[in-house]
């Protein structure tokens, strides 16, 4: 059977099996972070390829030729995909990580370490249907079926990569307990990218001067990346992810569910959602503000 049809099964959630191995996985348990590292964490379908670049360009001081060089696989590798152990081992300090993993299986080795971490969130409703979207493309996802049977799947959390709800509780939960943890949402980087970079600079203690800033929003701008053969996943050839079947760079845009929920699909989503985040302080975004109204 090819890899590209197997689902790992890793405490209780699954992964695709063409990215990852039960080793993998455990491996990424026990790697030992190094204080100087930068660990972008998020639910998939977040923001992390955004994040990615932008981490990548403030590094650069918002040169491009290293975000339009070198795929952002390779720039900020995931801890648990099986092809990156031994690409770990060769970056240099400071090295930019990635993962999809839960605090809960995460949080204790990171409690040890002073690696920064920076949690991407986006509202889940757009979550729901950027992922939707993309297990069209990606031969390594299960067939979604129809928007309502994936809905139902999502709000289960029986989706690979397991619940959005515990995903979003679970790192969330320790905003404010530690300084290491920065929180950025896929709708302020969309609302306010300049103002989102000078934060995630200024926690990386990466101060950057007004035209630096200026050069990374430039090259971070949805229509540069969906450009960029390194950020939009066009390398990646046509047996695992159908280019014919849609893009990786979809729309980038705040509140699309709106074109793809119907009334029934909302008041459900928001039944499980309210139920589900009972007592979570994190506030979401739904659509995008009117730029009248954001001068
Ligand atoms: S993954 O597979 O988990 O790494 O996906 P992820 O990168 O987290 O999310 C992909 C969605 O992010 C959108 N995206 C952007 N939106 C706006 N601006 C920029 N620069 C940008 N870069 C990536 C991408 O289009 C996916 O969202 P949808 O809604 O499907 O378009």
């Amino acid at each position: 059977m090819s890899r590209l049809e197997v689902t790992e099964m890793f405490q209780g959630i699954k992964y695709p099996g063409h990215l990852h191995t039960q080793e993998s996985l455990q491996r990424a348990l026990t790697l030992p972070f190094q204080d100087t590292d930068i660990l972008i964490v998020s639910y998939p379908k977040s923001g992390t390829t955004w994040m990615q670049q932008i981490v990548t360009l403030i590094s650069n001081k918002g040169e491009p030729h290293v975000s339009q060089t070198v795929p952002n696989w390779a720039l900020a590798p995931w801890l648990e995909h099986h092809y990156a152990d031994q690409l770990i081992q060769t970056l240099k300090p400071p090295r930019v990580l990635t993962t999809h993993l839960p605090h809960h299986m995460l949080g204790h080795a990171l409690r040890t370490s002073k690696a920064k971490v920076i949690y991407v969130s986006r509202n889940p409703k757009d979550t729901a249907v950027s992922f939707y979207h993309f297990h069209k493309l990606a031969n390594f996802l299960p067939d979604a079926g129809s928007l309502q049977e994936f809905l139902d799947q999502f709000l289960e959390g029986t989706v690979h990569f397991g619940s959005w709800f515990d995903h979003v509780k679970g790192w969330t939960s320790e905003l404010g307990k530690t300084p290491n943890l920065l929180h950025v949402t896929y709708e302020e980087m969309s609302m306010d990218l300049h103002g989102a970079i000078k934060k995630v600079s200024t926690f990386l203690q990466r101060p950057l001067a007004e035209d630096e800033v200026l050069s990374c929003v430039r090259h971070c701008s949805f229509s540069s990346m969906k450009e960029n053969k390194m950020s939009n996943y066009t390398l990646v050839p046509g047996e695992i992810m159908d280019h014919s079947k849609g893009a990786f760079m979809r729309r980038g845009k705040v509140g699309d569910w709106k074109n793809f929920f119907t009334q029934d699909h909302n008041q459900h989503f928001d039944e499980v959602l309210q139920e589900k985040m009972h007592g979570c302080s994190v506030e979401f975004v739904w659509e995008e503000a009117d730029p009248k109204e954001r001068l």
